[in-house]
């Protein structure tokens, strides 16, 4: 049978096969030929398809885009589709789901994950708000499907198409265990469907993601991160050492004063300190912190995350961490700090100690976005004794439970 049309698109579009596995269950069949949306977007092209957008569809009798109406167009070669479903009911159903694909699971899951893929621009409070309305979504769904094999009757219809292709790109990208854990129908449904021979046909084999995909910093930001982000103290160790005053005032920007600056000068040189942390064992180096330690200058804080009970997996608490630190950039000069992931999986914490310059925690770390999610307990040169050997611990990862950790420098 010659193809009714080709679809253009760049491959493995998800939405492409959306209209592939529709033809297929129609009797029908596609040309799928590929389109480089960079280099192959011509005034021809255009002049046909003024969005610009792919997948289109090329056929004798009609131009397409819109991935859906071009599935559409496949469902609607076969008179009295079952796809299409068989009662006026069935078929408004069909239509509620292809808009909920459209408008509640493409569209917010683009918004949540084309910033991590690094397609769109990344603006936090856009993603965590795509990444809501993603939830909401499937949070109905979840419901609906509590007592559904299919979406409309006893077979797969083109709402499950719809549907399921739209959901492919969560599966493989951002719904972890712990998020799955939350949509269990939606997993038991999105898993039967694609497992279909005709849905992996076309779809693939789905891999169930493992570790989401996550914001990562541009180079730029990163520079300033970097020292914080690292993973370990001992690799870290191996890093250069942070840079000497003179290095410092070699730079050319000059930055805005902090209240800090304005501070009596210390005799305890935070970069010497963090110098001597990076360069020699956390047990040598702890030695050298209490000879130097200025109590008037600085201070010491406890720290712990305020919503423990709330953490699944340690990977994920260590992220939390990067999280933190990544918002301190303008704490460097003022603060070191080691916080560490303790206990497993659905059963950890995240505590650490920061030595801050000054009495009091500094602008540069309350005005950090996540720094309400933060417990941060001062202690007082009076209880310095008896908590020198849990400091110790935390500086030194020294804990039997301690899975993971970063040190803010
Ligand atoms: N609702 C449309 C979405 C199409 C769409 O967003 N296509 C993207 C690629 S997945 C595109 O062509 N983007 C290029 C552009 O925006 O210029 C459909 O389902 O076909």
């Amino acid at each position: 049978m010659a193809p009714i049309g080709t679809i253009k698109s760049y491959p493995q579009n998800t939405r492409v096969a959306k209209a592939q596995i529709t033809a297929e269950l129609s009797g029908v069949e596609f040309k799928v030929e590929e389109f480089n949306i960079q280099t192959d977007k011509n005034a021809e092209f255009l002049n046909k398809f003024p969005l610009g957008k792919i997948p289109v569809l090329e056929s004798n009798e009609v131009n397409l885009f819109e991935s859906s109406a071009i599935a559409f167009y496949a469902a609607a070669q076969k008179e009295n589709n079952p796809l299409l479903g068989s009662t006026p009911a069935q078929k408004a159903e069909i239509m509620q789901w292809l808009l909920f694909s459209e408008n509640e699971i493409n569209t917010n899951l683009g918004g949540w994950i084309y910033p991590l893929m690094g397609y769109v621009t990344y603006m936090k409070p856009n993603v965590d708000a795509a990444t809501e309305k993603v939830k909401r979504a499937l949070g109905a769904l979840n419901t609906i499907l509590k007592s559904k094999t299919y979406l409309v009757g006893e077979a797969v219809t083109f709402a499950d198409i719809a549907v399921v292709t739209a959901l492919a790109l969560g599966f493989k990208t951002v719904f972890d265990k712990a998020f799955r854990a939350e949509f269990k129908n939606v997993t038991r449904y999105f898993t039967t469907v694609a497992n279909k021979a005709v849905f992996k046909k076309y779809l693939g084999e789905v891999e169930l993601c493992e570790t989401p995909l996550k914001y990562v910093a541009p180079k730029k930001e990163k520079k300033a991160a970097a020292p914080a982000a690292a993973a370990a103290p001992k690799k870290e160790k191996k890093e250069a050492a942070p840079k000497a005053a003179d290095e410092e005032e070699a730079k050319p920007a000059p930055k805005p004063k902090s209240k800090l600056d304005l501070l009596p000068p210390s005799p305890f040189i935070l970069d010497a300190w963090k110098r001597e942390y990076s360069n020699n064992d956390t047990k040598d180096a702890i030695k050298w912190f209490w000879e130097h330690f200025d109590p008037e200058g600085y201070s010491i804080w406890k720290v712990d995350y305020k919503y423990n009970d709330e953490l699944t997996l340690t990977f994920m608490s260590n992220n939390l961490i990067g999280g933190f630190y990544a918002r301190l950039e303008r704490a460097h000069k003022y603060a070191f700090g080691s916080m560490i992931v303790r206990g497993e999986n659905n059963n950890n914490t995240i505590s650490g100690y920061f030595v801050v310059r000054g009495q009091e925690v500094p602008y540069e770390i309350y005005d950090a976005a996540d720094y309400g999610s933060y417990n941060f307990q001062k202690i007082e040169p009076s209880q310095y004794e008896e908590k020198k050997d849990e400091i110790f611990k935390y500086f030194a990862w020294d804990f039997e439970d301690c899975v993971d950790g970063k040190v803010f420098k």
